[in-house]
């Protein structure tokens, strides 16, 4: 069991497409469980593998945090097979500190993965199960939330941030833009 670094934004490495995991071996198992604590640490409600700096396509989520590990999802290899509806949901990101905004996404998916047996899954979901699944996916193909919402709101964080890591001076609120 081991607690795993998350790497934030400008990381390069969190732009990276990941690569399909080709068998479910005992490591990719041992990785799971790892990330599988690295989240409830956090805490977050998932976590992608290139979040960890692993380039595989591996994510964990659990969205019901009042009764923890009854529903977890350790997912291979997962893709979006169907998707309908939209949505607006206020995302937050443990790679993109201090920030949230709204993002449209579908409202409702269904997500085709191997669990960690290797085994074929068909997940149906909607609500936030349903957008964290798309913000999962999303990492694996090195796209954070910050891309899909409009250039001002992302330009005006990624000033902030440059800013912060330039100064390591968080700026005061009234100049923080959480819109
Ligand atoms: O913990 C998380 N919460 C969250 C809230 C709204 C939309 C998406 C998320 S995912 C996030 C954890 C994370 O960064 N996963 O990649
Ligand atoms: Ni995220």
């Amino acid at each position: 069991m081991a607690l795993l670094e998350i790497l934030k934004y400008p990381d390069p490495r969190l732009s990276k497409v990941a690569r399909p995991v080709s068998n479910v071996t005992d490591a990719t198992v041992q990785l799971i469980s790892d990330m599988l604590e690295t989240m409830y640490a956090a805490p977050g409600v998932g976590l992608a593998a290139t979040q960890v700096g692993v380039l595989q396509r591996i994510v964990v989520l659990d969205v019901d945090h009042e009764n923890p590990r009854t529903n977890v999802y350790k997912l291979v290899n997962p893709f979006i097979t169907h998707s309908e509806g939209q949505l607006v949901w206020e995302e937050g990101c443990l790679s993109v500190v201090d920030f949230t905004a709204e993002v449209r996404r579908a409202e409702h998916v269904q997500v085709v993965a191997l669990d960690e047996h290797g085994k074929e899954r068909t997940i149906e979901a909607e609500g936030l199960l349903a957008v964290a699944l798309q913000h999962e996916i999303d990492h694996l193909d090195g796209k954070l939330f910050i891309d899909r919402i409009s250039r001002l709101k992302r330009d005006l964080y990624t000033r902030r941030r440059r800013k912060m890591l330039r100064t390591g001076i968080e700026p005061s609120e009234s100049t923080q833009v959480m819109i």
